[in-house]
């Protein structure tokens, strides 16, 4: 098989806390304030890499973010040697040198969207980094995933790197997790871009930001150069976004031949889905569960759809959050009913807590990139996970990340530079260059 489709999961990195950063998001709200353990967000994190690992699933890592960011706390007013800097900043600004300590960068679906050479005219892999302009600590993490990407995906002749679009209200943009390509079996791939606003629409939600807008999906088509008869454009229901949908990817979910989402997940849901069974020629597998097996407030609680449908097409396997599982009514949903709607040959229930509890769960950790062979060995950087990396990852992890971080112990220096210390160790263990880093100095 020429092509596969790679996980990259982001690491966690040790800044990880609870910012209370992202309204709309009702677990970031919900925990907003609490001590976190980085080390066990990470470790949970590298358990869930292991685990594909383990079943000869090709898994990358991305590396996570320096923080505090020195340079944007700069840019934002605030001078001095670093001790200073930070002491004012957490004083005068709590939330803004919250959102410079963000460890966000860890949910790589949000990075970019990506194309892969497969649907490509040209044959070239196009990466489009997401402008992620509806929350500064996300924004802060543009530049940086732009420098990465274009350091790993380096070679000209299978990649191209694009600029994220640019950054106005009109054109938010937040990747992945509001993409779904959808391999047709012996017939290429379609395209679902998902958007929360249409220009000045005032259909949108009351509540809570729409993050994606129609023209922003459209200029992320027209950048893969894809072929207009394969993409579509649905809108999420206003009332979904309002009862804490805030991306696609906690609705609604994809693989090979397969499309799960809930019933309240569109706008014309009905006319949505036939069109798209209608372009794959009737080949699609589209399941979607009703409202009243699963109510939009379950689905949202226990991020049923943040889960990652794996491997074999007949038989996938299903990695769902723990917080599924401990709500009986979805427990009992997935095993029988998706167990038998997807026949699935495993599922697999990960405690990923750290990171569900700011809205995280297994799919917004990974960016699924689908690559040639040839593109594999042409990837700069030691991403791809083997035994050997992964446990140098566990044994930095256990030997350096702390075990409870407030926010306020961040502004001291020593411990804000003993964190970036570790994230430089992290470039090393990946093989990635410091000058990667220096962005944030
Ligand atoms: O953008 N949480 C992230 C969670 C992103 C989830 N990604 C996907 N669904 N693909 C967000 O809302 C919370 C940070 C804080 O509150 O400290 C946060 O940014």
């Amino acid at each position: 098989m020429p092509w596969r489709e790679v996980n990259f999961d982001g690491l966690v990195g040790p800044t990880h806390h609870y910012g209370g950063l992202a309204p709309g998001n009702l677990a970031s709200a919900r925990h907003g304030g609490q001590v976190s353990n980085p080390r066990q967000a990470a470790l949970q994190g590298l358990a869930k890499m292991r685990w594909m690992l383990d079943r000869g699933l090709p898994q990358g890592v991305l590396p996570p973010q320096l923080r505090p960011n020195l340079g944007a706390l700069r840019q934002l007013g605030f001078q001095g040697p670093p001790q200073r800097l930070l002491a004012q900043a957490w004083q005068q600004e709590p939330t803004l040198f919250s959102a410079a300590c963000s460890a966000s960068a860890m949910w790589v679906a949000n990075a970019a969207t990506v194309i892969p050479s497969c649907d490509h005219p040209q044959q070239r892999c196009v990466l489009i980094p997401a402008n992620l302009i509806s929350h500064l600590h996300r924004q802060l993490e543009v530049a940086a995933t732009y420098d990465l990407l274009r350091h790993v995906f380096a070679s000209r002749d299978h990649f191209q790197v694009a600029r994220p679009l640019p950054g106005v209200a009109a054109l938010g943009d937040e990747g992945a997790a509001n993409h779904m390509r959808i391999p047709v079996p012996g017939a290429g791939a379609l395209h679902v871009f998902v958007y929360g606003r249409d220009g000045d629409d005032v259909t949108g939600p009351r509540r809570y930001p729409a993050r994606q807008t129609r023209h922003a999906c459209e200029a992320l088509a027209r950048a893969g150069n894809l072929d207009p008869k394969r993409v579509l454009y649905w809108q999420q229901l206003p009332d979904a976004i309002d009862a804490g949908v805030f991306h696609n990817d906690v609705i609604a979910l994809s693989h090979t031949g397969v499309l799960l989402c809930h019933e309240r997940a569109f706008v014309d849901q009905p006319q949505c889905l036939q069109q798209l069974q209608a372009r794959a020629g009737g080949k699609l597998r589209i399941v979607q569960v009703p409202e009243q097996a699963i109510s939009l407030q379950r689905a949202v609680d226990s991020y049923l759809f943040n889960s990652q449908l794996l491997g074999p097409v007949d038989h996938p396997m299903l990695v769902l959050p723990l917080e599924a599982e401990r709500d009986a009514q979805v427990r009992q949903y997935v095993e029988v009913e998706l167990r038998r709607a997807l026949r699935l040959r495993e599922v697999v229930y990960m405690d990923l807590r750290q990171s569900m509890s700011n809205g995280g769960g297994p799919a917004c950790l990974r960016l699924r990139i689908t690559l040639h062979e040839s593109e594999l060995n042409a990837l700069q950087g030691r991403l791809l996970l083997n035994d050997e990396r992964h446990r140098q990852l566990v044994q930095l992890v256990e030997r350096r990340y702390p075990e409870s971080l407030t926010l306020e112990q961040l502004s001291h220096w020593p411990t804000a530079r003993e964190m970036m210390d570790i994230v430089a160790e992290i470039y090393g263990v990946l093989d990635l260059p410091t000058r990667l880093l220096e962005r944030f100095q």
